[in-house]
């Protein structure tokens, strides 16, 4: 094993302690998930290096963003003489986490990982179960009290195999977030998370408060939820007791993200990453009213449950603050579904008020929908985008339901023996059931996402959303236009020129009618600021 050591101090934060150890150059790195370049970069990725001791120093490389193979990370960690590798994944890009993580051990350099996947998995990454080991080290659950503690073992060259977030009587221990570190926005590189193509930079910078960088940045305001749906992973992690940072905290995050995009003539939008962001209706009112207070609204998106959103002041106050988007986890049309995952706070008679309350605050939803469930029949598609369609014009997503390590839903699948694909994360398909739904085929179910994809997102119903909001400011149909193109890269791989070269082309008539009527307004705007001409007074 090559061990890289460079520089040498004592170790600051063990007081008196006289131990040597290494500064760490640290690499933290995100798998890409293989379909569609992610608009937003992970969060974990941020705090780690928020919350690594002093001294040493972390890069940090989104798959996403700047694509690399296994070569590739090799040839990097070797000649960035990094000495440290973090891995963080979800389930669904486990397995390239995996090959990445070989392929850095392989050059003789640790690998930490840590995560929703293999805090369920741990074995499996430590190589425990049978299989190859990908893992030095594992930090299950929540790392932020764990990650200093990897960091100094590491520098002593003392990685133990796992390490979890107990007291020392073994009691699990959630972080408070009363203490939550500042994020650096303003000094951290951000540039392979600029939205903005390099080539239109330039001239972008110039339009209006400035369009030179566009980025979305996740902010958590809070982590757990209690309601425990069964295909999610959230409530056996976070848990389900809920902790909020401080209102300041969070509006402070704020203004620093406001600042940096305004030094630099560019746009800022905000993902609060919180589970469900109003779980507690009355401290989200009061986080939305003091960031009104402060004159730190930014525009953002928030992953809010339907049922919370009857609440009439609550929507003013999103709007007023900035939200432009609500992702709402709809589910399922149909009762005795979202029963059967225990989501029957769910109620989709509701939805249609629920989207009505917020279109006319101008707030649109992302809805989230999941094909596959035991009481879905063939045409369950068909029946969503029939609701769909009578609603204010949104983003709708499709998934399949999807059995997650650590879920009760993988438990209930597993015990009945329906699992047709059980540890389907070793070999990702995206977009397949790795069991059998009780009234359709695997196949039939496959055929029903891809339904509403191709049906949500052909040239037509991107058309007719655009155009229901013909009452609307230019600004507002050429947001659910961009919207549309780049959610349907979800569905349908756009990772090439070409797949954009194609998807624009199918789009043109709607294009050239979005141009259109800006040429219209830019021409009108001109027109009503000149002055009328002088009349002569004989006139
Ligand atoms: C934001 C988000 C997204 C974003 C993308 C991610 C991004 N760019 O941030 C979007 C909206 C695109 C998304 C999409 C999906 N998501 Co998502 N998403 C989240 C969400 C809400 C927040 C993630 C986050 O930042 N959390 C806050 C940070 C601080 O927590 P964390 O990431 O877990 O990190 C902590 C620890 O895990 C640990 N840690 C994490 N990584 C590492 C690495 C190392 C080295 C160490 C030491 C520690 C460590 O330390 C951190 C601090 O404590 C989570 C739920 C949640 N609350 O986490 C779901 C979640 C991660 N998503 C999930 C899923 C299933 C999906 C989808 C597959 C859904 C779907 N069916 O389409 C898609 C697929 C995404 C894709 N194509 O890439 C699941 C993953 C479960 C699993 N076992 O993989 C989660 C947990 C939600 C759930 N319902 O169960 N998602
Ligand atoms: S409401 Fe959302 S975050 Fe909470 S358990 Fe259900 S799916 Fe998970």
């Amino acid at each position: 094993m090559i061990l890289i050591v460079r520089h040498r101090t004592q170790t600051p934060s063990l007081p008196g302690a006289r131990e040597i150890r290494e500064i760490l150059k640290i690499l933290l790195y995100n798998p890409d998930n293989g379909v569609t370049r992610n608009f937003m970069p992970h969060l974990w990725m941020f705090l780690l290096q928020s919350l690594t001791p002093t001294g040493h120093d972390v890069v940090l490389i989104d798959g996403n963003a700047q694509p690399m193979d296994e070569a590739g990370i090799a040839r990097y960690v070797l000649e960035q003489k990094i000495d440290l590798v973090g891995i963080g994944a979800m389930t669904r890009m486990i397995a390239k986490a995996y090959r990445m993580a070989d392929a850095v051990r392989a050059v003789g350099i640790p690998v930490v990982m840590g995560g929703p996947h293999v805090t369920e998995m741990a074995d499996e990454a430590l190589g425990r179960d049978g299989g190859p080991r990908h893992a030095d080290a594992v930090a299950l659950g929540e790392a932020d009290d764990t990650w200093p503690r990897i960091v100094e073992d590491a520098a002593r060259g003392k990685l133990r195999d796992v390490y979890a977030p107990v007291d020392a009587f073994g009691q699990e221990l959630k972080p408070s977030l009363k203490q939550y570190p500042v994020i650096p926005w303003d000094t951290i590189d951000l540039k392979q998370f600029n939205l903005v193509p390099k080539s239109a930079k330039h001239w972008l910078q110039k339009i209006g408060e400035g369009w030179g960088t566009f980025r979305i940045v996740p902010v958590e305001s809070g982590r757990g939820c209690p309601y425990g749906c069964e295909f999610c992973t959230v409530t056996g992690f976070f848990g389900d007791s809920i902790r909020f940072r401080t209102n300041e905290s969070v509006v402070n995050e704020l203004l620093l993200l406001k600042a940096r995009a305004r030094k630099e003539r560019g746009q800022i939008a905000v993902f609060f990453i919180d589970d469900n962001f109003a779980i507690n209706i009355k401290r989200t009112k009061s986080l939305l009213r003091d960031i009104i207070a402060a004159g730190a609204q930014v525009n953002w998106v928030a992953q809010i449950s339907a049922n919370l959103l009857r609440d009439q002041e609550l929507v003013d106050l999103i709007a007023a603050s900035g939200g432009k988007w609500v992702f709402i986890g709809m589910e399922s049309i149909d009762p005795v579904n979202l029963k059967d995952v225990n989501k029957g706070f769910n109620k989709p008679e509701e939805y249609a008020a629920v989207l009505q309350r917020l279109a006319q605050r101008n707030v649109y939803a992302i809805t989230s929908f999941i094909f596959g469930m035991d009481n879905d029949t063939v045409g369950a598609a068909e029946r969503t985008l029939e609701q769909v369609r009578t609603w204010p014009p949104g983003l709708p997503i499709f998934g399949l339901l999807t059995p997650l390590p650590g879920t009760p839903l993988l438990k209930r699948l597993a015990d009945a023996g329906r699992l047709t694909r059980p540890k389907h994360w070793q070999e990702f398909i995206p977009f397949a059931m790795a069991h059998t739904p009780l009234k359709m085929s695997i196949a039939e179910a496959h055929a029903e996402v891809k339904y509403g994809w191709s049906h949500a997102y052909g040239p037509e119903a991107i058309a007719q959303a655009v155009d229901s909001l013909a009452d609307q400011p230019l600004g507002y149909r050429i947001n659910i236009f961009i919207a549309r193109m780049c959610f349907r890269g979800i569905y349908f791989p756009m990772l090439g020129r070409f797949a954009w070269w194609k998807v624009i082309s199918e789009n043109r008539q709607t294009i050239f009618k979005l141009a259109k009527q800006g040429v219209e307004a830019w021409w009108d705007s001109r027109t009503k600021a000149e002055p009328a001409p002088a009349t002569s007074a004989g006139d």
